[in-house]
């Protein structure tokens, strides 16, 4: 059996979504998500310029040989454009496998380790009562676990908070927002959040938060610190995590879970958080981090060191990306949790898949393969719109991270 036929495809059912199909020569299919959110058309260029290309004629049974063909290969390594595409093709070749095989591919990954893969919900508003009221409504759909949320007085948006409660989506403009960011005034406010949730919930629900890079280590080991009363389940991306021994200064004032990873797109990424045990739960996802194949190597790095898995699920990763990693979540020793931001209803409908939310988990496809497939003649009727993440400015104008 050869590749015959490897094609890209943007579409954007409210928003864009790139991905791509490889055909075989005796008829099976596989797709594999390429997104990467405010970038994706980059990606699109490298697969359609400089991989479908390569792919034609190959063995698709081979898929560790094909991912160093293409990261090795490439002699440019690493990077989020390179290894969104590997991913891509990485996903698309193990779907194929299991299709070929007859099984799904969780299957070939060792089987199941767990009944079902525990997620979480995003909860938000502008202001606390209205974040309770959004946990209560994830609570009443059967959630075992919520990220919360909540508006800065004084700061007309920020991260995490929507009014499209459900489906939140950042991507909003079609040219970067501008957001201001005040970290005194949101130090302010995530405690008293907290305590309103454990108040009103109490304590068998999981909390998480997401700080989406914005502090320093200092200001992330005291908010820690302050939030260890009401058992966070883990705070999240505290900081920009480039400066890797960053963490330790976090580690020295909080026993506050730390988790981290969904910009990284490599093992090299998380090396030495991993080895020093500096984080207690890796982000990476296997749209933006080579790929099944790849990403089953930090985890199994990660399993060595007492850090649990944490997959990114934002909206911006296709229920092509979900669908691959609900097939890895439920069979790696170490899974933590899952993060599912639901899809829209059009998103849902040009990617049918089979996974599906019962009881506060997720429970990936019984169908051959990663049961995931893209409706092409719907795809096509949602052409791609510029879109992009909003920016984010400190209040005297200097730019922050967002
Ligand atoms: C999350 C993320 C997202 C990102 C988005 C960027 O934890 O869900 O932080 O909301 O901002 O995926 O494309
Ligand atoms: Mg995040």
């Amino acid at each position: 059996m050869r590749i015959t036929d490897a094609k890209v495809i943007v579409t954007s059912p409210g928003r864009n979504f790139v991905t791509l199909k490889i055909t075989t020569s005796d008829g099976v299919t596989g797709i594999g998500d390429a997104t990467l959110n405010g970038r994706e058309l980059s990606v699109a260029s490298y697969l359609r310029d400089h991989v479908c290309p390569l792919l034609i004629g190959r063995d698709p049974a081979r898929i560790e040989d094909t991912w160093q063909y293409l990261y090795r290969g490439a002699y440019w390594r690493r990077g989020p454009v390179t290894m969104t595409a590997i991913a891509a093709v990485d996903t698309a070749l193990w779907d194929i496998k299991g299709k070929v095989a007859g099984l799904p591919v969780y299957q070939l990954l060792g089987g199941r380790s767990r009944a079902g893969v525990t997620v979480y919900g995003h909860a938000n508003g502008e202001t606390i009562p209205e974040v309770l009221d959004e946990v209560a409504r994830y609570v009443d759909l059967g959630y075992r676990a919520v990220r919360v949320q909540c508006g800065i007085p004084g700061l007309d948006a920020t991260y995490g908070v929507s009014r499209d409660k459900m489906f939140y989506e950042p991507a909003d403009a079609n040219l970067p927002s501008e957001a201001t960011w005040s970290t005194e005034r949101y130090l302010r406010v995530v405690p008293e959040l907290f305590a309103a949730v454990r108040d009103r919930f109490g304590y068998d629900l999981r909390i998480l938060h997401d700080i989406h890079h914005r502090l320093t280590p200092i200001e992330a080991g005291g908010l820690g610190s302050r939030l260890e009363e009401y058992a966070p389940f883990w705070l999240e991306d505290p900081v920009p995590a480039e400066l890797q021994d960053g963490f330790r200064l976090i580690r020295q004032h909080t026993t506050a879970p730390i988790a981290v990873g969904e910009v990284f797109n490599s093992i090299w990424d998380c090396e030495q958080l991993i080895r020093e045990q500096l984080i207690d739960f890796i982000r990476a996802t296997v749209v933006h981090a080579g790929g099944i194949t790849h990403l089953r190597r930090i985890f199994d790095l990660a399993a060595l060191h007492h850090v649990r898995t944490g997959s990114h699920g934002a909206t911006d990763l296709s229920p092509a990306c979900m669908s691959a990693a609900l097939h890895l979540d439920i069979a790696v020793p170490n899974f933590g949790i899952q993060e599912y931001m639901r899809h829209t209803e059009a998103t849902d409908e040009v990617f049918p898949h089979g996974y599906r939310f019962a009881d506060g988990y997720l429970h990936p496809s019984e169908e051959p393969g990663l049961g995931v497939d893209i409706d092409e003649k719907l795809a096509a009727r949602y052409p791609y719109e510029p879109a992009y993440l909003p920016v984010n400015r400190l209040t005297d104008g200097s730019m922050h991270n967002w």
